[in-house]
């Protein structure tokens, strides 16, 4: 971060889902953002061992008391858990508008102070790939897990104007090792830049709610990101370097889903029954 003087710290950091793809790769890189982390999963998904400053706390999200108990003890949360992909609706409203439900009922309880949420770009997946958008238009979620992620961000702005809680949600492109196909050319985050982004998310002071895109500096744009300028964020990666890669591969057919909405497949996936 390029300003030290903003950096607040927490006694001990929550980290849900770190068994998860971005989880496991954050997971040591967070070591020093709070005297103790807190990591936390599934108990299937998470193995016992615990690195030096970690606590290892298995919890299913959509369990009340036992997030109450996860939470109890942590002043900052980074909450990555939960279903990550569209998924009939009884999974997401178990994992997700549940899990975040009882997150934030939990963090009133206990005393937390910021929490960084893991939206998705998912949230205004409808819109069309050339329109380019901010994090204040209207949301137009792609499916049901869209729909849990805007439940998610407006939890986020309820328990800040209620309880003042301050959360920074983070429209997540796609934070993978590098971009998979061409509508990644667009929403791909490196992980060293989504690293500097929850950084700044957690020791900016006064964010109140503050929605951003997490996006790397990558050629195309459809999202303004000028609330996450705020956050003094400025994206080192790109894409570009894996351009070639991604167009060796097949083009989309012209018209379709994934070559036209800025949600590509999800906006088609389901329904399920
Ligand atoms: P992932 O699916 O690899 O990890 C999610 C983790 O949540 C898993 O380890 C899973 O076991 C855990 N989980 C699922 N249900 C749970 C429950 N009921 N209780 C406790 N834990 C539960 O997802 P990934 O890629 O690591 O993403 C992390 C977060 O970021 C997710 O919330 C996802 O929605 C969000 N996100 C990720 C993007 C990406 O490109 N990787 C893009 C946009 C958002
Ligand atoms: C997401 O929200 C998902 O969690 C992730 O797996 C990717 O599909 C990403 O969006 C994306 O849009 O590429």
């Amino acid at each position: 971060m390029a300003n030290q003087d903003n950096i607040r710290p927490f006694n001990r950091l929550l980290l849900t889902g770190a068994a998860g793809g971005v989880g496991k790769v954050i997971r040591p890189r967070v070591a020093s953002f709070a005297g103790t982390i807190r990591i936390s999963d599934l108990a299937a998904a998470l193995p016992p061992e615990a690195a030096p400053n970690e606590e290892v706390v298995p919890c299913d999200l959509s369990d009340k008391q036992a997030v109450g108990a996860l939470v109890q003890g942590c002043d900052a949360v980074i909450h990555l858990g939960g279903v990550s992909v569209e998924r009939p609706f009884e999974e997401v409203l178990e994992a997700n508008i549940k899990g975040v439900y009882n997150l934030y009922e939990a963090a009133r309880k206990h005393g937390v102070k910021r929490i960084i949420f893991a939206s998705s770009n998912h949230v205004t997946g409808f819109y069309r790939q050339d329109e380019k958008i901010d994090a204040h238009a209207l949301r137009r979620p792609d499916g049901y897990y869209g729909l849990s992620k805007s439940f998610g961000e407006d939890v986020a702005q309820f328990y800040f104007d209620r309880y003042g809680i301050e959360t920074v949600s983070i429209r997540i492109g796609s934070a993978f090792p590098e971009p998979k196909d061409r509508r990644m050319m667009a929403s791909w985050l490196s992980y060293d830049d989504l690293l500097d982004l929850l950084q700044r998310s957690l020791f900016t002071p006064d964010v109140g709610h503050t929605v951003v895109y997490g996006m790397s500096d990558n050629q195309i744009k459809w999202w303004d990101n000028r609330f996450a300028e705020k956050l003094g964020f400025a994206p080192r990666d790109s894409s570009e370097p894996f351009r070639e890669k991604v167009e060796a591969q097949p083009a989309p057919a012209p018209g379709s889903a994934v070559a036209v909405l800025q949600g590509g497949a999800f906006t088609t996936t389901g329904p399920f029954e």
